[in-house]
């Protein structure tokens, strides 16, 4: 072995005392006593231990594992010498036990205390940076530089030092280091080290801070007896092998030109992953949720997760026949290597686990966040408290788990307390490319799995040509996520033996590492060999072995021909009951009654006496009950507050998840209030029902004090002691995860698990939203056609023009519309016994203008059979604007009362004018149909102008459009101009979206076409709003005064002239460019 490159030793050691020893003494001991000392070695201690005892190297009680430099021992060492006392204890223990010990004994006479230690910090090193000798790469074409450290001779070892005995008196610890020898040769030690670290696997664990986690894995690393699987082991993990390997050959000679995104190269991952969920059902795992993505994915279905074979082989058929069973929703459909499944199998241990696979996008690692939202609510639903039944997996690539930004804002879920899921396991494929990209392009970090340090996530790298190795990091792997209940990595380095697809050319690129692969044996060449050669299977043993997968193989392609896809599998248990598209289900009221709403009104609304409450949040919550007295002037926050109340009080589980939402951005929540005094939280909505379940009402993020036992639901997300968060036994910690993408992604994951939950994300400012902007197209707005999975996901989008400036005032609210799916020259059935228009599109956009509103489409979600979701442009100035406000009566079931029509008291899609028009109004001169704001701008405008001419209507649902109801209100005024009025950009806003339905509708009922649509907004623009107030307030009064004009609106949506106009700001004079406001152009013609 050469463990020895001496020659460059003395050099080395020498430049390397001579930095460390450079600087004063006072500045190297501050260095010190930071990095390594902490508080122990300085400490007094009464009395140094009667009698030495033995140290295990992990236990020495300061940083010795953090120590880099020889020269901290030597002072540790003259500190001891000087006073014994002056060190911690262990460390006197070991210093003891080397004077005693090492001179005492035959064979070892002549240690010195400094060899014993430089010992140690050789095997450190090894424990640090073994990994970087380890043999990870298949084709053995990696350059990778041996650190200096793992040199023998850098400690001042030499060729002559290998057979002598040394003392390394750490005895007792598990792990090679034990063997109850403390003496042993340094050939003997250097064998050990290098045997569990510089093998097949590469661990990475010394960046973990706990020392209890760090000496867990150093016991199963440094194992006396290296891994060995008995011979009816050998056989299952063969086989397994035999099946992943040939079902990719099978393909590729069945389909050649298919793309399957083949795993050869990686076919161990098969193996590796039934046996990780093997084990993992050993310790109690029922459930796993996997995300993954091309890669081998079809070979993940077939062989993990018993996808019929049959209806793998049918989905390559281009002529694949489907069930033609009437009103059967079969949606677009997606590529075969996007699809999910579920399938409960059985385990090696005659356990039976049951396995989802989830539905996935191209979006690289996009799936990652879903996957753990989904896990996250299936421990809620399982009452999993302890997170140890139900476990997410995901599989990456490793150019994407590298360069996608998703997997670190999901990786940075993982502790946060609404948000864990008591560890995830990552496998990383890495085949060493991405596409054409080779490693050194495409990331920056020595590992593709460096960003899971920041977790302190110990990570297992392992060389994909070796199959016992790779079994053994993925039961390590199980075994970890179940002790330890966090995240860890195992990296799969292995090749991709073909292009990027099966029609790709990889030579175009990647010459030298194909020439390499072409002669490269399989993994399962390898390990028959290797079987053969122990003699524990014979040629025949494997001939049958083949033969039967070839038959099993060739029997199911052949049965594919005629296989008939079957009834589609798209509602999972829990969704039982529900309606697809295709099948009618009607929308109840959503009305509550009355003393419902008065107690539950009153739970959400007084706070316990005791309470002290900041003074602020004090009125806000007084105003709260006096709302619910005179059951009047309820606000946003309350109608919001309501909805979740009486959904609680129905039994389902509310989650309100973003940035901030417990206080609510705009400070208008306040979903928990905290004592000013003594720091104490209380949450109203954990109250609306005796002994509620602490998290049925989850507003994230926050930590929860359980009303039984008054343990902090903290740390590992179980309940707990107060933790180190808790300030007088109550937990403070207020805030949320800074993400959009991750967090939006964990969301949509809970809320497709279970019906009975309702889910709730609110962005920041709506804005921000777009940085999720895959979340939305990839998943919420195409999942239900692409995937038929339902969800009823809420998106509360905090938007309106009131001067914020291009950032703070638009939802892109455009986007959302252009995304719907919903014909705009066909009218859907609206007669409401047979409407079926909100099932049939893809989502729902709302711009409500009322609390009792809002608290109508919340609580419709749920009274439904079936799921949709909801974008909702929400306000922020509207929170507390005097006049939008609803009386209690507008909430409640009440035939008479406000709100309550034919069909009783429900979600109003279209608000008409607040006049009492009756049926027909033929002295109205123009209707202005409008949603969101504005609409109150333009009601005060038109009582200051006193234009009672002038009706207003309010669009509150915009997707999917309430034809019905537009034209009714357009029977209404026969002889009124008709006007769209937005405050958005012309190229923004509803505009584009309205235009050809409301024409629809105009034309259906003879009132014209599009050119007899009058637009009053902004005119197109790049930004979304000007930065500058002064010029906002302008233009939003030019708007109105348009909208409110006596004369008929001349301009027509192909005359916007643009000008140059003078816009005087605060003294200063700014010129607005061309994007500048209609009414202003008007006024300049
Ligand atoms: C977000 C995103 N960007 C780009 C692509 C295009 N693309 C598909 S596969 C691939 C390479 C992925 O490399 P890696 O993660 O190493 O997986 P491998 O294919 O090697 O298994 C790329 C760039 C994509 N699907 N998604
Ligand atoms: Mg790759």
């Amino acid at each position: 072995m050469a463990w020895f490159r001496a020659s460059s030793y003395l050099g080395k050691l020498a430049i390397k005392r001579t930095v460390s020893q450079s600087g004063s003494y006072a500045e190297r001991s501050r260095i010190l006593r930071s990095r390594c000392f902490r508080s122990t070695v300085f400490n007094q201690r009464e009395k140094a231990s009667p009698v030495p005892r033995a140290v295990p190297l992990s236990r020495l009680s300061d940083n010795f594992l953090d120590a880099t430099s020889s020269v901290y021992l030597e002072e540790l060492q003259r500190a001891w010498e000087s006073d014994p006392n002056s060190v911690d204890e262990s460390w006197d223990n070991f210093f003891r036990n080397f004077v005693g010990e090492a001179s005492g004994r035959a064979g070892v006479s002549g240690q010195t205390i400094q060899e014993s230690m430089r010992l140690m910090l050789l095997v450190r090193d090894y424990q640090v940076n073994g990994h970087l000798k380890s043999k990870l790469d298949p084709l053995g074409l990696e350059e990778r530089e041996i650190p200096d450290e793992l040199d023998p001779a850098f400690y001042g070892f030499t060729d002559a030092d290998l057979d002598r005995e040394f003392f390394i008196g750490v005895w007792s610890m598990s792990g090679f280091l034990s063997e109850n020898r403390p003496v042993q040769t340094l050939r003997s030690i250097l064998t050990h080290l290098e045997q569990a670290y510089c093998g097949s696997i590469g661990y990475e664990y010394m960046h973990i801070e706990e020392r209890e986690k760090c000496n867990w894995l150093r016991e199963k690393i440094e194992t006396p007896i290296p891994m060995h699987y008995n011979k009816d082991r050998r056989f299952v993990i063969l086989d397994r092998l035999m099946w992943s390997t040939q079902f990719e050959s099978f393909l590729a000679t069945k389909m050649k030109t298919a793309k399957r995104f083949g795993l050869e190269g990686g076919e161990t991952l098969i193996p590796g992953m039934k046996e990780m969920f093997d084990r993992a059902a050993d310790l109690g795992v029922e459930c796993i949720v996997v995300g993954m993505s091309h890669r081998g994915r079809l070979n993940v279905l077939g062989n993990v997760f018993r996808k019929p074979l049959r209806q793998i082989f049918s989905e390559f058929d281009k002529n694949s026949k489907f069930e033609d069973e009437s009103g059967l929703y079969t949606g677009t459909g997606d590529v075969k290597y996007h699809l999910g499944t579920s399938y409960d199998r059985p385990t090696r241990g005659g356990k039976r686990i049951h396995l989802s696979l989830v539905a996935n996008p191209s979006h690289l690692e996009a799936v990652d966040p879903v996957v753990i939202g989904k896990t996250r609510a299936k421990q809620y639903f399982t009452n999993d408290l302890d997170r140890t039944k139900n476990m997410a997996v995901l599989i990456h690539g490793d150019g994407s788990f590298a360069g996608q930004g998703v997997v670190y804002e999901t990786l940075h879920l993982s502790a946060l307390p609404n948000y864990m899921t008591g560890g995830t396991i990552h496998i990383v494929v890495n085949n060493q490319v991405a596409f054409t990209t080779d490693p050194r392009s495409g990331r920056s970090s020595e590992y593709c799995t460096d960003v899971a340090k920041a977790l302190n996530a110990p990570i297992f790298h392992v060389n994909g040509d070796d199959i016992e190795a790779v079994i053994h990091v993925c039961e390590l792997a199980a075994q970890w996520r179940q002790t330890f209940h966090s995240d860890v990595v195992v990296d799969i380095v292995c090749y991709r033996r073909y292009g990027h697809n099966e029609i790709d050319e990889p030579f175009f690129t990647q010459p030298n590492m194909y020439r390499v692969i072409q002669k490269h044996p399989s993994s399962l060449e390898i390990y028959k060999n290797k079987l053969l050669e122990s003699g524990e299977v014979t040629e025949e043993d494997i001939e049958r072995m083949h033969k039967k997968v070839h038959s099993i193989l060739n029997e199911e392609f052949l049965n594919s021909k005629d296989y008939v896809q079957q009834r589609r599998d798209w509602l999972s248990t829990n969704w039982k009951g529900f309606k697809s598209p295709e099948q009618l289900s009607r929308i109840r009221n959503t009305g509550v009654n009355p003393e419902i709403l008065k107690k539950v009104g009153r739970s959400i609304s007084i706070l316990p006496e005791d309470f002290k409450p900041h003074r602020v949040v004090k009125k806000v919550y007084e105003d709260r009950v006096k709302m619910i007295e005179t059951g009047e002037g309820l606000d946003w926050a309350m109608g919001e507050a309501l909805a979740f109340g009486t959904l609680l009080v129905e039994g389902k589980h509310v989650r309100l998840s973003g940035q901030d939402v417990e206080r609510g951005t705009f400070s208008h929540r306040h979903a928990i209030v905290h004592d000013q005094e003594t720091g104490r939280i209380y949450c109203p909505l954990d109250h609306v029902m005796e002994n509620q379940n602490a998290e049925m009402f989850t507003v994230c993020n926050r930590y929860k004090i359980s009303p039984i036992s008054k343990l902090c639901y903290s740390d590992i997300g179980v309940w707990t002691y107060p933790c180190m968060w808790c300030l007088n036994g109550v937990h403070v910690n207020v805030g949320s995860s800074l993400s959009e993408f991750g967090v939006l992604g964990f969301e949509l994951g809970y809320s497709m698990e279970n019906p009975d939950a309702i889910v709730l994300w609110e962005a920041q400012f709506g804005d921000f939203s777009n940085g999720a902007q895959v979340i939305f197209d990839q998943f919420l707005s195409s999942g239900e056609a692409k995937w038929l999975r339902q969800t009823g996901l809420v998106i509360l989008l905090p938007h309106g023009y009131d001067g914020q400036g291009p950032e703070h005032s638009s939802a892109r609210l455009e986007r959302f519309l252009q995304m719907s799916d919903e014909d705009p020259y066909k009218i859907p059935e609206m007669d409401p016994t047979h409407r079926k228009q909100i099932q049939k599109c893809n989502w729902q956009v709302v711009n409500a203008t009322t609390p009792a509103n809002y608290f109508h489409v919340i609580r419709r979600q749920m009274h439904r059979e079936f799921r949709k979701p909801l974008i909702v442009m929400s306000p922020k100035n509207l929170l507390r604007y005097k006049f939008c406000k609803s009386n209690l009566s507008e909430f409640d079931d009440v035939q008479g009362h406000e709100g309550f029509d034919k069909q009783g008291t429900r979600f109003k899609r279209l608000i008409k004018d607040q006049n009492n028009h009756s049926d027909l109004e033929k002295g109205i001169r123009r209707l202005v149909l409008c949603s969101g704001k504005v609409y109150y701008e333009l009601d005060e405008e038109r009582q200051k102008l006193n234009a009672d001419d002038i009706a207003i209507c309010r669009v509150e649902q915009l997707c999917p459009f309430p034809f019905d109801l537009v034209q009714r209100e357009l029977k209404r005024y026969p002889n009124a101009e008709i006007v769209w009025c937005q405050e958005e950009s012309m190229n923004m806003g509803a505009y584009t979206y309205i235009a050809p339905r409301l024409c629809t509708a105009m034309k259906d009922v003879g009132r014209g076409s599009l050119e007899d649509i009058k637009y009053v907004g902004r005119p197109p623009s790049a930004a979304t709003a000007t930065g500058l107030l002064q010029v906002h307030q302008n233009e939003q009064a030019g708007l109105l005064s348009l909208a409110m004009q006596p004369e008929p609106i001349k301009l027509e949506r192909a005359e916007i002239r643009r000008v140059r106009s003078q816009v005087k700001v605060v003294g200063t004079v700014v010129t607005v460019g061309e994007a500048t406001m209609m009414t202003l152009t008007k006024e300049l013609c």
